[in-house]
């Protein structure tokens, strides 16, 4: 299945007001439109109409994760043959979608065509906030991580490292479509019903995610500022992980590798007693909040979020 890359990703919060805020006035993303209850926003170096779509709803969580590929109506032929039913989607900007649950029950959305906007790449004026440049990565929770793993190697995406268990078997995988240290991270959870931990933007300079730091903590939200900034071990990436007015979770990350050779990439192991440097490479402990929560996720059949009580 020609699945092109990860694009965009639809979360939830209570209050676009109060988001806008956070998103966009401290933070620094561009809006390209606000209708009703979404508001779409986009990195600097985004010349898509979004890749962040924030819709208003009674609870956080994800609403869900977009990726643009080759042929829509191959790859919704490809998904019946699966067994899964994808039903047809609309979004500002993207005429023609298709969105469903895929095998683990994470919410996903696939086009191929959305509209492109005005290129601020080089506007530095316009550069605000974080600078949020483009989205990097999703982190994800399933049960069955195997099953998840065997159908996203379906659409073409390859593993650069994984992490084992006490009991040596795999616990976390990350994984890559574009050849990047990762475009999507998936960790097995304990728990039947999937979860979204976060999404991730790239930023250019670690003074960015200092940035981050200093911008909530003048504008006193310390209880945002929830991990780092440090650096980590599996995929050397800089970073420091945010809290919304909602409790989402967001990344800003620079500095990871790129893989050069796939046919030569050997996926690197990280086993259990790796556990402290595999996550921060400087040793840091990570706060249990980061360990032990994350947000539901929409199941696209009802739109309710799946196991919420
Ligand atoms: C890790 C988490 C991420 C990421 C790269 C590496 C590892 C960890 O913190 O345990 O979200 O992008």
């Amino acid at each position: 299945m020609d699945v092109l890359r990860l694009s965009h990703v639809c979360v939830r919060v209570t209050d676009i007001e109060k988001a806008s805020y956070f998103y966009e006035d401290l933070l620094g993303f561009k809006e390209s439109d606000k209708k009703g209850d979404y508001l779409y926003l986009r990195g600097n170096e985004e010349l898509q109409h979004h890749s962040l779509i924030l819709k208003k709803a009674g609870s956080p969580g994800l609403a869900y994760i977009a990726y643009r590929v080759k042929d829509l109506d191959k790859a919704k032929e490809e998904l019946e043959s699966l067994g899964i039913h994808a039903l047809k989607f609309k979004e500002e900007g993207v005429e023609d979608a298709v969105i469903f649950n895929d095998p683990e029950g994470i919410p996903t959305l696939y086009y191929t065509n959305m509209e492109y906007v005005d290129d601020i790449r080089m506007k530095f004026y316009m550069h605000k906030g974080v600078s949020p440049v483009r989205l990097a990565h999703v982190n994800l929770m399933v049960k069955n991580l195997e099953n998840e793993i065997e159908f996203y190697k379906r659409l073409g995406f390859y593993e650069t490292e994984q992490f084992l268990d006490k009991d040596g078997k795999l616990s976390v995988i990350w994984m890559t479509r574009i050849g990047q240290s990762h475009d999507i991270a998936i960790a097995r959870s304990s728990s039947k019903v999937p979860g979204f931990h976060h999404e991730t933007y790239y930023v250019h300079d670690v003074r960015d995610i200092i940035r981050a730091a200093d911008i909530l903590a003048s504008a006193e939200l310390w209880d945002s500022i929830e991990r780092g900034p440090g650096r980590h071990g599996v995929t050397q990436g800089l970073y420091i992980y945010l809290r919304d007015l909602d409790k989402n979770r967001i990344e800003f990350f620079t500095a990871d590798y790129i893989v050069l050779d796939q046919d030569k990439w050997n996926v690197k192991t990280w086993t259990y007693d790796q556990l402290r440097f595999r996550s921060d490479f400087w040793g840091r402990p990570i706060p249990e909040s980061w360990l032990k929560e994350w947000v539901p996720v929409e199941d696209v059949a009802t739109g309710k979020l799946r196991g919420w009580s």
